[in-house]
């Protein structure tokens, strides 16, 4: 009788982990999609008509109209690239001056990647070159010698939240699929991306699910094994004895692995 009870208890476990998990991916799946439209209205409407039929009010009103699409997201913006031969013609052509992620007038860099269109939500990184941030600067990168969509780790965003941000490429032209590195680097426009608040958005959806049973929900950033990296929830100790359940999740970037650990919080 014992055993069983304790085999339904896990089971429990189990069943709920992985609707926890199913729901996290699949918001998060919807909103990469929308992020990667919004990638192609930016190389439409900006880069393919001349002059562009783009600018901060449209993208502004376009991204709050469609923010129910990106569910798991605080914001979206667009950072343009800029060689530094090209910095006084654009700054000129603005009627501003690139900053640092610290607010300060950037100093000289080979390249800039600053943000020329964004979603209110996040207004507060208009103009700031995204590549001053060591985590936002290697997504950079990485997105436009990939093609794809790629991730941060966790880490605070400027929001003060812990999250991750997310990041296509933009290129002036289309590239095959097997395009070499430097091609990608040479053709590249800018990059769309935005925040993954997973602090306060992913604490909402799984507020909803939380019904009767108190579940303790952690997500790690699970990349490099020794060294998992708290995404979501609060550490707990180690060694904690209660039983607990591990699924894994695909967020979509190959390169970073994440899983999901569930919990009793009291035991039942
Ligand atoms: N967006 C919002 N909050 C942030 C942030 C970010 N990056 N980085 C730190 N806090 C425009 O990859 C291009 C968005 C960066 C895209």
């Amino acid at each position: 009788l014992r055993h069983a009870a304790l085999r339904k208890e896990e089971e429990g476990l189990v069943s709920m982990c992985e609707e926890r998990a199913r729901m996290l991916q699949d918001q998060f799946a919807v909103s990469v999609n929308h992020v990667h439209a919004l990638a192609i209205l930016v190389a439409t409407f900006h880069y393919e008509k001349h002059p562009p039929a783009l600018d901060q009010d449209t993208f502004a009103d376009y991204t709050a109209r469609t923010s129910f699409e990106r569910p798991l997201l605080s914001g979206v913006a667009y950072a343009q690239r800029v060689v530094h031969a090209d910095r006084e013609s654009f700054e000129r052509q603005q009627g501003w001056i690139i900053k640092t992620m610290k607010h300060e007038p950037s100093p000289v860099q080979d390249e800039y990647a600053p943000v020329i269109y964004s979603q209110e939500t996040i207004s507060y990184i208009e103009g700031l070159d995204m590549m001053s941030g060591e985590e936002d600067r290697e997504n950079i990168l990485r997105s436009r010698t990939t093609g794809k969509a790629v991730l941060t780790r966790p880490f605070r965003l400027m929001s003060n939240h812990l999250g991750v941000v997310l990041t296509f490429p933009v290129y002036l032209s289309d590239l095959p699929p097997d395009a070499k590195v430097e091609d990608r680097v040479a053709a590249t426009a800018g990059y769309l991306g935005g925040a993954f608040d997973v602090e306060s958005l992913v604490e909402n959806l799984l507020r909803q699910l939380a019904g009767l049973v108190e579940l303790v929900v952690n997500v790690y950033d699970v990349t490099n094994q020794s060294n998992p990296l708290l995404m979501y929830g609060s550490e707990v100790p180690l060694g904690h004895p209660s039983p607990s359940h591990i699924c894994m999740l695909d967020f979509g970037d190959p390169f970073r692995k994440h899983h999901m650990i569930c919990r009793y919080r009291n035991k039942p």
